[in-house]
């Protein structure tokens, strides 16, 4: 056996210094150095990333970007050449959007033929390249750049890796040529370690500013949605809430568990009433949270507290912020903490503001419970009993991931989110519910994982890849299929434009129904479990019954047949 040191090798070894615990693949012809490295890894019994195959680009990206939502940690995504790179990038791009650190490879040929010392395969002239992939990739990752030579290949791979986790965060490209990853490799005589992403804090002067502020508004409020993506910055903000009762709202385009639900200085999502008196906003982790965006929500401050506020994959965006604390969440929502503690506060101003939210807190949770009382009406299941039933059956420490459409926002108002990281929404295009979720269970094999998806969403997702990775190493998750046979999204907004015309006077509509197959069939392939759901006496039997399987190491399906 031939010990190759060569470019596989250095990038292997860039992958073990950046402490990447995953190789996410789909195969591609370019790859066979890092094979070869990852065999005398095996051979060797050497400490190093686990090689993590899929049948499918979108599946392998979604999954790395799964795992590095739970421990954000970026990871490695091996995709092939051009052609792979491009069925990838819709996953790659959802990651640019979610600010999701990762390092995605490929691999072309550079001489193409022409050497006549090096024998490289037929197919690289001509047949897989799409002329210079980076042209393609540019735009759906934070940098995108071919690998300049051998020589600089290892130090390339690490840069990569360093740079997907600063601000903002999110997918660096490497394209390596085959050439490189065949030649001789020299390690560094003495490789660094490579050190953390440093934690970046705003000046002290604007969070005494922000605290100055805080202290003297008669009533703040907290608007979040992205700071619970952070376990840290879950428990600052219920300190920060705490300490001066002040009420949080998850803001429209809440994608994560931000705050306890069950808090009673919880108002809900997207209820901005107690903005309308509010002197002081604290937006954290703010996106998109006011519409029209014109609209500005109060007549107070606005402070956004976010370390990438003002996102460059949006056309427009409309904050309407006054103040900036710039930097990590729960870095600077701490520092608030302590700089707005050392100021006394009158307490019983904090009591009063807490006896007010607390009574907000408990009519609203009242509100919820009886919406989901009246869907208790009937044998058929109305998404609002699901969710009931999902609350009661699925354990306190359940993943939820969410790829529902017009199902979205009674899931994100109804579902119970008390711990951190309980809760995932993704942006970007449909497809990526299933490889999300395979990522959270892989990051967190002893939390249950449930994917909420609506059955149009669920088909666009690589289905058969995705159950075939879930069998393969071993994901067992619960998939609730909310099965209203329509993209009732595209009715919706089709009778808003049109309300009067001939296809909602006819009910004679296009893009509208799914005539989907027995999707709770599905898995059985791959010996998983599967039921379909039609009446609401069978829920928590089912949902039950769905948990066991995956305890037994097999991933269910439920086909709920929802009323809308
Ligand atoms: C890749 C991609 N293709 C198409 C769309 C457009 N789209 C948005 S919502 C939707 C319908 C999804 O249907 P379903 O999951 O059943 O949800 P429902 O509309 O019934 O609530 C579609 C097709 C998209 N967002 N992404």
């Amino acid at each position: 056996m031939k010990n190759y040191l060569d470019g596989g090798e250095a990038i292997l070894e860039a992958f073990r210094k950046l402490k990447i615990d995953y190789i996410m693949s789909s195969p591609g012809s370019e790859w066979s150095p890092i094979w070869e490295a990852l065999a005398r890894q095996t051979l060797e019994n050497r400490a190093g990333p686990t090689f993590v195959e899929s049948w499918h680009e979108t599946l392998a990206v979604n999954m790395a970007t799964g795992y590095t939502l739970m421990t954000g940690r970026p990871q490695a995504v091996l995709l092939h050449a051009g052609v792979g790179v491009l069925q990838g990038s819709m996953g790659i791009h959802g990651a640019l959007q979610n600010e999701v650190p990762m390092v995605v490879m490929s691999g072309e040929s550079q001489t193409l033929g022409e050497n006549p010392d090096l024998d490289i395969e037929q197919q690289w002239y001509g047949g897989l390249t799409v002329g210079g992939i980076e042209r393609f990739v540019e735009p759906v990752t934070k940098w995108a750049r071919a690998v300049t030579s051998p020589y600089t290949l290892y130090e390339s791979v690490i840069r990569a890796g360093e740079m997907a986790q600063r601000a903002p965060k999110g997918p660096i490209y490497l394209n390596v040529a085959l050439e490189h990853m065949l030649h001789d490799w020299t390690p560094p005589e003495s490789p660094r370690e490579v050190p953390p992403a440093p934690v970046m804090q705003p000046r002290p002067q604007d969070v005494e500013t922000v605290a100055e502020l805080l202290r003297k508004a008669k009533s703040p409020v907290i608007v979040t949605e992205t700071a619970g993506r952070d376990p840290k910055a879950f428990s600052a903000l219920q300190e920060l809430a705490d300490l001066f009762a002040i009420p949080v709202i998850n803001g429209r385009a809440s994608a994560y568990a931000n705050f306890p639900t069950d808090h009673p200085l919880y108002l809900g999502i997207g209820r901005y009433k107690a903005l309308d008196d509010a002197d002081l906003v604290l937006l954290v982790g703010g996106r998109a949270p006011w519409y029209p965006p014109r609209r500005r929500p109060t007549r107070g401050k606005i402070v956004a507290i976010h370390d990438h506020p003002l996102k460059e994959h949006m056309v427009y965006q409309n904050l309407h912020v006054d103040l900036y604390l710039e930097g990590d969440i729960a870095e600077s929502l701490m520092l608030l903490i302590a700089a707005a503690k050392s100021a006394k506060i009158e307490p019983a101003t904090v009591t009063a503001r807490r006896q007010r939210w607390t009574r907000e807190h408990e009519s609203y949770v009242a509100e919820l419970r009886a919406e989901r009382e009246k869907a208790q009406n009937g044998s058929a299941i109305d998404p609002l009993s699901l969710l009931g039933a999902l609350g009661e059956a699925m354990p306190a420490d359940t993943i939820y991931v969410d790829e529902t459409i017009t199902h979205s926002p009674l899931i994100r108002q109804h579902l119970p989110q008390t711990t951190p990281q309980s809760f995932f929404r993704g942006s970007g295009g449909l497809g990526q519910g299933i490889g999300t979720a395979l990522g959270i269970k892989l990051a967190a094999p002893q939390r249950p994982v449930a994917l909420l998806i609506g059955d149009g969403s669920f088909l666009y997702n690589p289905v058969i890849q995705a159950l075939g990775a879930s069998q393969r190493h071993d994901l067992p998750i619960v998939i609730v299929i909310l099965n209203n046979k329509k993209y009732e999204a595209m009715r919706k907004g089709h009778v808003h434009h049109y309300p009067d015309g001939a296809s909602a006077s006819k009910g004679l509509h296009f893009g509208v129904t799914i005539d989907g197959p027995d999707y709770e069939q599905l898995g059985s392939h791959f010996g998983f479990h599967g039921e379909r759901v039609e009446y609401r006496a069978e829920l928590d039997v089912a949902l039950r019954s769905a948990l066991t399987a995956t305890k037994e190491g097999r991933t269910a399906i439920l086909n709920v047949v929802v009323n809308r």
